[in-house]
């Protein structure tokens, strides 16, 4: 993946600024390469790190990172051929089975993947599935509520990695297990909604693999010239499709081998 950048350091402050609105203040703005299409993913890169900078330079705590587009059925809904990944910090944790509030995000989805957290610094650019295998401490169950910024769902690749990967919360929770107990490529999952079931998916949907999405973003960092420090909490991709909630909804997500994650929403 190319790393180059296009826009001057006035233009990545500007869109920064507007992305940091649109997040802070949950309102939807045009995707960013309306203004400026010539934008490139190192330009979405820089806007993210940007974005970052702000957020830890204001208290935030940088706690890991995602992965995001990681399936075909995903990638090929967007039109893109490469996964993202964004931040992920203190601010967007919400403890399991707690009530969420939708009135602080745009559009919210949630989608059910696998966290891993790490017990050793993982380095690209040639990390490797088992790589990331001998260095996870566990992994466990976990629901993602990504929240685009962008109006009516109108995104690129360059936009949705300057928004962050849309990035809004996140909540594990179930049992945390050693990896090498599990068959992480066949792990079923089934999401209910309000007691229907709503999503439905394996864990290879992930890259064939979740440990090859992490893989692939620790390669991602090393492009940005960045290492992934032991401790840090990584989502792994979707297994499942994202599905809209609103305030009154209860979610569960059930994995197989790892338990149930659950929460509800509230205005
Ligand atoms: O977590 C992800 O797969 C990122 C999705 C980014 C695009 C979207 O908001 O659907
Ligand atoms: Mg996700």
């Amino acid at each position: 993946m190319s790393m180059e950048t296009t826009l001057s350091r006035e233009d990545i402050v500007r869109l920064t600024e507007r992305i940091e609105g649109a997040q802070t203040r949950a309102y939807a703005i045009p995707k960013l390469t309306d203004e400026y299409p010539a934008m490139t993913i190192g330009d979405g890169y820089a806007v993210q790190t940007e974005l970052r900078r702000r957020f830890v330079s204001q208290g935030h705590r940088h706690v890991g990172w995602k992965a995001g587009l990681t399936s075909r059925a995903k990638m090929q809904q967007m039109g893109v051929n490469v996964p993202s990944i964004g931040f992920l910090t203190d601010r967007m944790a919400r403890p399991e089975n707690s009530a969420i509030a939708t009135g602080d995000l745009v559009h919210p989805r949630v989608e059910c993947e696998v966290a891993f957290v790490t017990k050793a610094e993982l380095a690209g650019p040639a990390c490797t599935r088992d790589d990331v295998l001998s260095a996870t401490d566990y992994v466990l169950p976990a629901v993602e509520i990504i929240d685009s910024r962008f109006s009516g769902f109108q995104f690129d690749l360059e936009s949705v990695i300057a928004d962050n990967g849309s990035s809004a919360r996140f909540v594990g929770g179930g049992r945390a297990r050693d990896p090498h107990e599990l068959d992480l490529r066949t792990l079923g999952v089934v999401m209910e909604k309000n007691g229907e079931i709503v999503a439905m998916g394996a864990s290879a949907a992930v890259l064939g693999h979740p440990a090859e999405a992490v893989a692939m973003l620790v390669n991602i960092l090393a492009e940005l010239g960045e290492r992934l420090p032991a401790g840090s909490f990584v989502m792994s991709g979707g297994i499942t499709e994202a599905i809209a909630v609103a305030p009154g909804d209860n979610v569960i997500a059930r994995f197989q081998d790892l338990g149930s994650v659950s929460m509800r929403f509230v205005a």
